[in-house]
């Protein structure tokens, strides 16, 4: 049991913490106990471990899973995932074969456990907080160096209370919890805080319900958000033939929190985000009746089988409206079996439900793209523009019950209107199949096995260390909220790149400005100027690494998200801020700038060469992050530390 004192977040950093002073905003190293990444990071991620040199990770568990991209157009595809099971053959980890299910969820039912430590590739590797496991999502390179046994820096953070009291209204799920959380803090409200809920109406969310809330509390720029480990973990773990993995852990009644929100259950109704970000949040009520052209139920935030139980039990003696597709990708093949045994894939089938693979597909643009202009209801996290392969798409983020509503009617639908709410029943045992999971090997078979590559999977570029003063010019300068999915489009098109940096930069800022790779080269790199939040959404670090391919060499914006932050750092782009954000109004595009960095330890100045002024700008550095920059990144420092030891 742990027992320290305080709020869940408090007792699992303890436990956890290596270096560093726990105060708020200081940086601390947690051991890590697990690690997962997917397929569309992960490549990038082994890539970096082997380039690291260690023989085996040195995690208590690490699993590979492929959830992102299945489609295998091509080579690239299949390639990569031969890849991905080789290295895990390889190196000690679980691999999850394409086709068992979204990593989040897979992780959930079979691994995560309360009271440890897990890092993932994914920026929603919060899901795991759901059992009370404290998981953060972080660039490639940090699972990668987490694999080799060094633990993971982040800023102690503020923990905000989420009082939960009352209990869900007919109708009302979930997902609606964290739109309202949501809709209350808007999408950077959590930066550099944990999300712990507690209060009485916890014990009437289900672990998997629990899940979904902490899956798209990363929308709100949290580092993490936890729920507690009580009777009900207890019971889903048990369900999962994993009672031994229960250990109790809850806040202290005294603990203290830095902020509170109080948020009653009861009072919830069905809510929407609007397009395109997830915190503009309304009451579908105010908006119902829009026509609708496309429904798809899944993603890692709703795709297990409680709500694919309620979507199926609403669709059950109906056939989807005909002016609208609709898609389902379960969450795992335990969800599908259990939905095979108990008759319930039936309703969906039977309603003319296009069934998907347990992927994230349409959640990450991988098909099931809507037409042109349309209005597509989805029970996923984010919604940003292009992100679902149409760019004049509008998608609103619901729940299934407002999905499954919605669907059979051919309009936006408060699922309320329905009348009686379906009373669905859960096992009290979930069928345990492991079959799809290739289990480590012993150290003796592993250390013969090959690694297999294919003609897609490229060599990693190297950076040199950085300069004293950065020269160049502002090649593009874009608003606030940026998110990767701008800088780094994912999508049918571009995901089989990513273990071909020099390919894949072709693609940077894609849909803002198509030129821009080829402007970057040109001009030798330079500058990228943004607004608030510039990076928010996803971890991948291709984001990153792209752009200094393409050579650029800082990111000077209002404000970071924090993976992004990270990556930048990983990659070796110095990542500022404005000290007075009105100077943003001051730079323009092809303005030539010099900016003397000098050790990164104070402030620094930008000269705009071109307007002949000076502009303060200031940074969240911490010594270490400055020395890894200088050093060109933290491949080559966490070599040379290794290399040390
Ligand atoms: C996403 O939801 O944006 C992704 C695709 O899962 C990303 C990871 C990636 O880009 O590979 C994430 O959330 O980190
Ligand atoms: Fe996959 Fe979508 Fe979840 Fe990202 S948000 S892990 S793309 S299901």
């Amino acid at each position: 049991m742990i027992s320290m004192s305080g709020t869940v977040t408090e007792k699992i950093i303890n436990e956890h913490v290596v270096e560093g002073e726990i105060a708020p905003g200081e940086e601390v190293a947690l051991k890590i106990d697990q690690t997962l990444t997917q397929d569309a990071t992960g490549t990038m991620a082994y890539l970096q471990f082997e380039a690291i040199g260690i023989l085996r990770v040195k995690t208590e568990l690490s699993v590979s899973y492929v959830d992102h991209n299945t489609l295998q157009t091509d080579f690239k595809n299949p390639d990569d995932h031969r890849y991905l099971q080789s290295v895990a053959k390889r190196y000690g980890l679980y691999f999850s074969r394409p086709g068992n299910g979204i990593c989040h969820q897979l992780h959930l039912e079979r691994f995560a456990r309360p009271g440890k430590t897990l890092i993932g590739s994914d920026s929603h590797t919060p899901t795991a907080g759901g059992i009370g496991s404290f998981a953060i999502g972080a660039g490639g390179l940090d699972v990668a160096v987490s694999m080799a046994g060094m633990p993971y820096r982040i800023k102690y953070p503020k923990i905000v209370g989420v009082k939960l009291t009352g209990e869900l209204p007919d109708w009302v799920s979930a997902k609606d919890v964290i739109l309202e959380v949501l809709r209350r803090i808007d999408v950077k409200g959590g930066v550099g805080k944990v999300l712990e809920c507690f209060g009485p109406g916890i014990k009437t969310l289900s672990v998997p319900e629990r899940a979904t809330i902490t899956n798209m509390g990363t929308e709100t720029g949290a580092t993490t958000s936890i729920f507690p480990s009580d009777e009900v973990t207890k019971a889903f773990l048990e369900a999962q033939e994993r009672g031994d993995h229960w250990v109790p852990l809850e806040a202290d009644a005294d603990a203290e929190y830095d902020e509170v929100i109080e948020l009653n259950l009861s009072e919830l109704e069905p809510l929407a985000a609007l397009p395109h970000s997830p915190g503009k949040v309304k009451p579908v009520r105010e908006i119902a009746g829009m026509d609708v052209q496309q429904v798809a139920i899944g993603s890692c935030t709703n795709s297990s089988l409680r709500d694919l139980k309620i979507a199926a039990n609403i669709l059950k003696g109906h056939t989807v409206a005909d002016n609208l597709h609709l898609t389902i990708n379960p969450g795992s093949r335990q969800v599908v079996e259990h939905l095979i045994e108990s008759g319930e894939m039936q309703y969906l089938v039977a309603s003319g439900a296009r069934i998907l693979e347990n992927t994230c597909g349409p959640c990450i643009g991988m098909g099931a793209a809507p037409p042109s202009h349309a209005v597509s209801i989805r029970t996923f996290n984010r919604n940003f523009e292009g992100r679902s392969g149409t760019k004049d798409a509008q998608m609103f983020l619901v729940s299934p019950e407002v999905a499954a509503a919605t669907a059979i009617k051919g309009v936006l639908t408060d699922p309320r209107d329905l009348g009686d709410y379906p009373k669905i029943e859960m096992p009290r045992q979930f069928i345990i199949n492991d079959n799809m999971f290739i289990r480590t090997l012993p150290p003796e078979e592993s250390a013969k096995m090959e690694i297999q590559r294919g003609p897609n999977i490229k060599p990693l570029p190297g950076f040199p260390s950085l300069p004293d003063t950065l020269e160049g010019e502002v090649l593009i300068k874009v608003e606030d909220n940026i998110t990767t999915d701008h800088i780094m489009p994912a999508g049918a098109k571009i995901l089989p790149l990513r273990s071909n940096i020099p390919e894949i930069s072709r693609y940077v800022f894609e849909a803002i400005d198509p030129e821009f790779p080829a402007r970057a080269l040109e001009k030798g790199g330079g500058y990228i100027i943004g607004g608030e939040n510039y990076g928010q959404g996803s971890s991948r670090e291709h984001a990153a690494l792209a752009p200094k391919y393409l050579g650029v060499k800082a990111v000077i914006v209002k404000s970071f998200a924090r993976i992004h932050l990270a990556n930048l750092i990983n990659f070796g782009i110095v990542p500022l801020t404005f000290k007075d954000s009105s100077d943003y109004e001051s730079l323009e595009m092809g303005d030539k700038l010099e900016v003397a960095i000098g050790k990164l330890r104070d402030d620094v100045k930008l000269r705009n060469l071109t307007k002949g002024n000076e502009i303060e700008l200031t940074h969240s550095l911490s010594q270490l992050d400055a020395e890894i920059l200088k050093t060109g990144g933290k491949l080559p420092w966490v070599k040379a530390k290794i290399g040390k030891e």
